[in-house]
């Protein structure tokens, strides 16, 4: 909607997306070295596979893909999460899905902000994976209270920021020297800070505590910690990483190589340890070092209904079970050959996947379809049948937990590795986000659902009119 002059939520988000990039590229030299792998490789799959190439023409979504990014955060109160709700819905991006992560050792929960209808995904896909610190799985009572203190003391948002946000709400968005100021005064939320804001006596207490703990309290602002390309091909990334002298973790989070990819697909190389410098009661500041940000890469592949969802969960927990991945990667290829085995179950063609109801597709005229004339039914799969309808997967746009927390337990080290309950509380989380959580199966469906009642209604105007 381009109301009274303003910029379009699409555009913002693009804007800031690219803005993200630019300074992460400075912040992190080998970010921008696994974009030139990344574009290099998806080069070269779109030119040996041109069914692939009309397949992302169909669904509109080729040109996003040397766009396509997502980034994480990870915030510490309940407000910091209700005010960037509030941030990024002026970019069009809302909170889908809730990720537990508790029950991998990990102690927070989260969502992930994102476009959500087909047009505002193609024009740019943005979304951060956001997550929220749980204090309350934290033992020491002490610590905790401290934590809490120094959290609730920062603000991780220029006055700027909250301004120009209630001013989009206000008005009902921003004009363009307006969504200049704002991508670049909430670009300063985002941004590395080398200063922590506790001593280094505090930091390694919440160190010990937990990395995680430490990386969220100790920083002025909840600085982005990575940004992921995506690749069509993640296994080709993967195996040249090394010649560029970047070190992936030794297994790719979620499912096996496939000739039809599902879900998503993940690997990522190690935090870098960066200097950092903590200011001790003299005001003196000393030099330390911090490990948070690193480098990540995805293959994005089709959205599973929830019976493919439990079938991809049943058989990751059965390879999981024959071979946990250790963090040193000794058991890789073990893990990996698991992995293979028990997916041989999970059908590997579009077809197969359609008819036994696991993924979730779109529904378009084919060139017959739309010339077609004349009492036509509205049967899909006769409509299929007679050539007249051609589908074609729904791209995964979400996260994995399990996937999740494998990145998560990569870049915090073995050490990190602790057991929580697990305790999941969405209700919890949406209580601090200040909003529900869209349910992604629910969209997925209605996605597909859009999409037939589309053909249908073609397919009925074309007979009227003609
Ligand atoms: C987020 C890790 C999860 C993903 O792609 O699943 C993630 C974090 O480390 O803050 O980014
Ligand atoms: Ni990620």
């Amino acid at each position: 909607m381009r109301d009274a002059g303003f910029v379009s939520r699409d555009d913002i988000r693009a804007d800031f997306s690219a803005a993200m990039s630019a300074m992460y590229k400075v912040e992190v030299p080998a970010y921008g070295m696994l974009m030139e792998l990344v574009a290099e490789a998806n080069a070269e799959v779109l030119a040996g596979d041109p069914e692939l190439r009309t397949s992302l023409e169909a669904t509109d979504s080729l040109d996003r893909i040397s766009q396509e990014r997502h980034g994480a955060i990870r915030l510490g109160t309940p407000a910091e999460l209700s005010m960037m709700r509030r941030v990024f819905a002026v970019m069009g991006m809302y909170p889908v899905g809730y990720y537990d992560l508790s029950a991998a050792g990990v102690p927070v929960h989260a969502t992930a902000f994102r476009p959500v209808d087909a047009r505002t995904l193609s024009r740019n896909p943005f979304r951060v994976f956001t997550s929220l610190l749980r204090l309350d799985l934290i033992g020491d009572e002490t610590l905790r209270a401290e934590a809490q203190q120094v959290l609730a003391a920062r603000r991780i948002f220029s006055d700027g920021a909250i301004a120009l946000t209630e001013k989009a709400e206000r008005q009902g968005g921003l004009d363009r020297r307006d969504a200049d100021r704002f991508v670049d005064e909430i670009l300063e939320t985002f941004r590395w800070h080398d200063r922590a804001c506790v001593s280094a006596d505090m930091y390694q207490r919440l160190h010990r505590q937990h990395r995680l703990v430490a990386d969220v309290v100790s920083f002025k602002g909840p600085h982005i910690n990575h940004l992921t390309p995506r690749t069509l091909d993640i296994d080709a990334v993967q195996a040249r990483m090394p010649l560029r002298g970047i070190e992936p973790k030794a297994v790719v989070e979620g499912p096996p190589t496939r000739r039809c990819p599902v879900l998503l697909r993940q690997t990522s190389f190690k935090a870098l340890e960066e200097p950092v410098s903590f200011q001790s009661d003299d005001g003196a500041w000393m030099t330390g070092s911090h490990t948070a940000r690193f480098g990540e890469i995805e293959q994005r592949g089709i959205a599973l209904t929830p019976k493919g969802r439990a079938l991809y969960d049943r058989l990751l927990d059965e390879a999981r079970k024959i071979a946990t991945p250790s963090a040193d990667g000794s058991n890789a290829a073990d893990y990996g050959a698991a992995l293979a085995g028990r997916f041989k179950s999970f059908p590997d063609s579009w077809e197969e996947i359609r008819a036994a109801g696991l993924g979730y597709f779109t529904y378009s005229l084919t060139e017959l379809g739309r010339t077609a004339r004349g009492g036509r039914d509205d049967d899909v799969e006769r409509l299929l049948a007679e050539g007249l309808l051609r589908f074609d997967p729904i791209v995964y746009e979400d996260f994995l937990p399990v996937s999740a927390a494998g990145i998560f337990q990569s870049n915090l080290g073995d050490e990190a590795t602790e057991a929580f309950a697990a305790s999941p509380n969405q209700q919890v989380f949406e209580a601090a986000l200040g909003a529900s959580v869209v349910d992604e199966f629910a969209h997925y469906a209605a996605i597909e659902r859009r999409s037939i009642e589309n053909c249908r209604s073609a397919l009925r105007g074309l007979q009227a009119a003609e």
